[in-house]
């Protein structure tokens, strides 16, 4: 089996010179209340695709975890490692997603629109009925679950997207994304030098801001937790196993950061957060699927994960977690993630 991705949006800048460059989702239709694109919010129509390993695609595991639409909008999870045909259902029985009936995220793709050229990402929200993909716009689907799908939210779900403060959290989440969310990537995809120390010089020097932010204040903005708090999560939960050593982000690990450290486990100890998050799922796709920069495929031991379990005194700092709203239930039964993926 190639461990090379097909034309991907994450994976490809290593080859060539040029600098890393995110691509546009191309699918940027949207499901909303009143289904304005044609795709209504509608209870079991959509199926959300992800790889636990993607710290996009984590953003929209959170986000659903928090408003408690897990039986609302079902879950496919692909295998970590792609093949050059992309994301795959290889964890599922005979290879296949259960309710899609589909091997690869491609034919989704394909049965949207027939041989798209561009790369195949997660996540992305099929329509179950037809098997077409509705969107891939990883910007726009957890906003959309925040302010779109009110009505299968769960009781107590938490205002993620508060109207009263979406300019301050739409200016943090803009800084983070590209320094550190996006930084990361530009850090690692790097290919050529000097693009790759800009790319480090704006992680850790977005970070040291962050951190500087959160030592007096529990959560980005507000007193509860927001999407800007989602979005810094996936990719610092990441940054000790795969961004420190494969994508070169070494100045200090966050382990090192007291107050990021303490924020970061925080967050993960947090329902909705940590019960998401497969550090298995994530080395492998790392280590293994970029082979421009790790050549051997080699995926590391380390680090050790008991710290994330650690006690974090982030309560002392006060905050209400779920502002008027209360924790989620317990991950669904078949969505638990397995041991070897937990600290
Ligand atoms: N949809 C977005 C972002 C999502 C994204 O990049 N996801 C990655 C996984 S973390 C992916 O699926 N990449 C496809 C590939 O590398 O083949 C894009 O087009 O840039």
């Amino acid at each position: 089996m190639s461990a090379t991705t097909s034309a991907g949006t994450d994976s490809n800048a290593a080859y060539g010179h040029k600098a890393f460059k995110r691509s546009r989702s191309h699918f940027a239709d949207r499901i909303t209340a009143d289904g304005r694109d044609g795709w209504p919010v509608e209870a079991g129509r959509y199926r959300l695709v992800v790889s636990r390993a993607c710290p996009w695609a984590s953003r929209a595991l959170v986000s659903r975890r928090l408003l408690g639409l897990e039986s609302a909008l079902s879950l496919a999870v692909a295998d970590p490692i792609q093949d050059d045909r992309s994301w795959r259902f290889t964890l599922d029985e005979g290879g296949r997603d259960p309710v899609l009936g589909i091997s690869y995220l491609s034919e989704a793709y394909n049965a949207r629109e027939r041989d798209y050229p561009g790369g195949v990402s997660v996540p992305a929200i099929v329509d179950v009925p037809s098997g077409r993909l509705v969107t891939n716009d990883f910007q726009q689907i957890t906003l959309d679950f925040a302010t779109e799908w009110t009505a299968l939210h769960r009781q107590g779900a938490p205002d993620l997207y508060p109207e009263a403060l979406r300019d301050e959290i739409d200016e943090v989440m803009q800084s983070i994304y590209r320094d550190v969310n996006n930084g990361v990537y530009r850090a690692g995809f790097a290919a050529q030098q000097s693009e790759y120390e800009a790319a480090y010089q704006d992680v850790f020097g977005r970070l040291d801001l962050v951190s500087e932010r959160l030592a007096d204040r529990r959560y980005l903005v507000g007193e509860s937790l927001t999407e800007a708090d989602i979005r810094l999560f996936t990719t610092l939960v990441r940054f000790d196993a795969v961004y420190h050593g494969h994508f070169k982000c070494n100045r200090s690990k966050l382990a090192e950061d007291r107050v990021l450290w303490a924020y970061a486990r925080d967050l993960y100890q947090t329902p909705g957060f940590g019960d998401t998050v497969d550090f298995h799922h994530i080395k492998q796709h790392y280590y293994r699927v970029h082979t421009g920069i790790n050549p051997t495929g080699i995926v590391p031991v380390g680090p050790d994960l008991s710290g994330w379990l650690t006690p974090h005194h982030r309560e002392e700092l006060g905050g209400r977690p779920f502002g008027d709203g209360s924790a989620p239930g317990p991950v669904p039964p078949g969505e638990v993630v397995p041991p070897s993926g937990r600290p």
